[in-house]
């Protein structure tokens, strides 16, 4: 779910700032704040300077990084471990100081209905891997979403994981 986005003000500096102000208020991706921009403005040479800046510095942030499962799949149970790792593209480095601001497990149900499962964060098994307990008792398919927060990078990193808890 994404909250409304406000737009306003034509000026390079007016998109610079809307724009940051957008990023940190709707937690969205650069290419679709990129989108809005485009779609919105007829550019001038100062806009697309901007933009191009814009482009750099917004995609240089999150996209660099991944989250990756370290398996996907668990043994259904009470105490179950989930573990993933987050590691920055080009380097190859496993990311070890992130810190995890938000996080969800979920098991789609048919109709819609979804079940959420509590976790408690757990030690951190190695380098760059973020683990977590949970009581995964219902077999099938479910998804975790995470968001952290990577020290030197204004944006946020947004993790999907789709994994299978067997009986
Ligand atoms: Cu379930």
């Amino acid at each position: 779910m994404r909250p409304a986005c406000r737009f306003s003000g034509t000026s390079p500096a007016a998109i610079v700032y809307v724009v940051r102000k957008l990023i940190w208020e709707c937690r969205t991706i650069g290419q679709f704040v990129l989108e809005i921009i485009t779609r919105k403005f007829v550019l001038t040479g100062a806009a697309v300077a901007v933009l191009v800046t814009l482009t750099n510095v917004i995609l240089a942030g999150a996209n660099d990084y991944v989250f990756e499962p370290v398996k996907t799949e668990i043994k259904s149970s009470n105490v179950a471990t989930i573990a993933v790792r987050l590691r920055h593209k080009r380097s190859e480095k496993p990311v070890t100081d992130a810190v995890i601001v938000q996080m969800r497990i979920v098991m789609a149900h048919d109709g819609g209905a979804e079940m959420d499962a509590a976790f408690v964060p757990l030690a951190s098994p190695e380098p760059g891997v973020y683990a977590f307990m949970a009581p995964l008792t219902m077999a099938g398919s479910w998804f975790l979403s995470i968001v952290a927060k990577v020290p030197g990078e204004p944006e946020t990193v947004v993790g999907k994981i789709n994994f299978r808890v067997t009986p």
